[in-house]
């Protein structure tokens, strides 16, 4: 068993595995599963419309298993993911389950901070790249990891594999594998991130299975869905909310699509008969006006779910009359709870609220600053435990006292209100994170990156309102002689290795930052500062 995770106690694993949440079976087996019951049906096709069976994405899953297991590859060994939307992310994904290694996810626009800092958390023994990806060359990312953390022993590119290992290459006569413990961790997510380094979710077998399937159900996936991947496919979202995970349980297609533009998704969904996808709020606004000027015929679609940021009401009431299909509003996490409006709510909870707890078993508080339950419908902050939410972090005990109450509960940092429905309305946040259009942006770490400027002697980064994002990031220097300019500043965090997603958008400089009656930065006020001065700005 991997170590350095929080189980659930006993007791309660007890209950979901005799409640039939848990099913114990390995994640893998959706797989297995399909290409048994139907193994000529399409399980995969890519943009180029190269398309693969069950059967045959199975039988690459097991080749590529073999091989990872003749490398040494296996046994709890973690191996850092960061594939774009290709048949080489999905017949990895499997072949690591498979070979009894712990994917461990990343996003295609991390760079060399967030990939060190992931690897060294992780102990990853390798790393899986694309060779050129969006004009980046991942192996020379790739090299300087190397460098940082030797444990990384082998990287393993699809494509052009200079002195590495070929994706390709990685191919044996199938041999049986041992069968991992359901209640062991499967795979490992990275969360959002609050504090100075991300951190990394532990998601088992038994709680993950349960994820993709009852969001298959409540979503309605079967065999006649079609599903496109929009979302970085190691977005929890679209991996497993139900997202490409779910649309293989339910026997249906999955489409990748490599870039979240209408050009790309709509020609897609065009082509392949596309019933369902996953957006973030800034695609769906996009996509919204995009029919306008994008000829291709979207009839196929029944259903837009949409998440990660809130989504506005005004948006989410055009998108069955701009786009003739039902939406679903997600409000959901890596580190487990998902809410989904349900298909057959009324409109008004479609599109005012951001959807109830999945499962029977989610159990939730909403509390005020003192940690004490509000009233029935006020605002407060969400706690919530169950069977596919995390119980700690991977190997961060110090943070992990900081963000679960004693009895299990994990402080989403969310402020929500609940309606007598059930369902929940996201009013705002607690935690110090921008959201930036879906993609999360730790305040803390990205004010330590900015206070190894020499130019800076200190750092606030908030939030500021933006039509389209809904938040953009700005960052408040004080400055230690020169401050540097926005473009100076952008170039000095790109060279440390920064997320682009992560870059400030906007940068102020001030002589001292207002305090709090108790002396802390007062980013509240940094926030209606920059707020009332792009107001004034127009
Ligand atoms: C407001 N805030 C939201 C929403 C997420 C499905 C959908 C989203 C994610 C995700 C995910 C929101 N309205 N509809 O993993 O499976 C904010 C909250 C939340 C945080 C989680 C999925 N949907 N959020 O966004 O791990 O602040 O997951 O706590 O990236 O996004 O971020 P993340």
């Amino acid at each position: 068993m991997l170590d350095g995770w929080v189980p659930w106690p006993d007791e309660v694993a007890a209950r979901y595995r005799a409640e039939g949440y848990w099913a114990g079976r390995p994640l893998d087996r959706l797989l297995r599963d399909q290409a048994e019951r139907a193994p000529e049906r399409i399980a995969l096709v890519d943009a180029e419309g190269d398309r693969w069976t069950y059967a045959e994405l199975d039988a690459r899953a097991d080749r590529t298993a073999a091989g990872l297991r003749r490398l040494g590859i296996g046994g709890g060994d973690r191996v850092i993911v960061q594939l774009p939307n290709t048949d080489a992310f999905v017949v990895l994904f499997f072949a690591l389950l498979r070979a009894g290694a712990v994917p461990v996810l990343t996003l295609p626009a991390h760079r060399e901070s967030e990939i060190v800092h992931v690897a060294e958390v992780s102990g990853a023994i390798a790393y899986a790249v694309p060779d050129v990806h969006d004009g980046f060359d991942h192996r020379t990312l790739a090299r300087a990891l190397r460098k940082a953390v030797p444990s990384v022993e082998h990287v393993l590119v699809a494509g052009e594999a200079a002195e590495f290992t070929p994706l390709a290459d990685i191919d044996a006569e199938p041999v049986p594998l041992p069968v991992p413990d359901p209640s062991d961790v499967a795979l490992l997510l990275l969360s959002g991130g609050t504090t100075g380094k991300p951190k990394l979710i532990p998601r088992t077998h038994d709680d993950y299975t349960y994820n993709v399937r009852a969001s298959a159900q409540t979503c309605g996936f079967d065999s006649s869905t079609v599903y496109l991947v929009v979302l970085p496919t190691a977005h929890n979202f679209a991996l497993a909310c139900p997202g490409l995970l779910g649309t293989l349980m339910a026997g249906g297609t999955v489409v990748l699509s490599p870039t979240p533009s209408p050009e790309d998704a709509f020609a897609l969904i065009e082509r392949e008969k596309v019933t369902v996808t996953a957006v973030v709020p800034p695609i769906a606004l996009l996509w919204l006006d995009a029919v306008e000027w994008e000829e291709a015929d979207l009839s196929s679609l029944r259903l837009l779910q949409v998440g990660g940021s809130k989504l506005g009401a005004e948006p989410a009431a055009r998108v069955r009359p701009v786009l003739g299909c039902t939406l679903q509003q997600v409000f959901g996490m890596a580190e487990g709870l998902l809410n989904y409006t349900r298909l057959d709510d009324p409109s008004e909870l479609v599109v005012g609220t951001q959807g109830r707890p999945l499962s029977p078993a989610d159990e939730i508080r909403v509390v005020d600053e003192d940690g004490h339950d509000v009233t029935p419908g006020a605002t407060g902050e969400l706690l919530t435990r169950g069977p596919y939410t995390l119980r700690g972090y991977y190997r961060a005990p110090g943070h992990n006292a900081r963000t679960f109450t004693d009895d299990g509960y994990y402080r989403t940092g969310d402020l929500v209100r609940v309606l007598p429905t059930g369902h929940l309305v996201v009013e705002g946040r607690a935690k110090d994170q921008i959201n930036r259009g879906g993609d999360k942006i730790s305040a803390e770490e990205l004010e330590n990156h900015i206070l190894a400027h020499p130019g800076v002697h200190d750092a606030a980064v908030v939030g500021m309102p933006d039509a389209t994002m809904g938040e953009r990031t700005c960052a408040y220097l004080v400055p230690r002689g020169q401050a540097p300019t926005h473009r100076e500043l952008t170039a000095f965090l790109t060279e440390r290795g920064v997320a682009a997603y992560k870059l400030p958008d906007r940068v102020e400089v001030v002589d001292a930052f207002p305090r709090t009656s108790v002396g802390k930065i007062d980013k509240k006020a940094l926030g209606r500062t920059i707020a009332e001065r792009l107001s004034a700005e127009g």
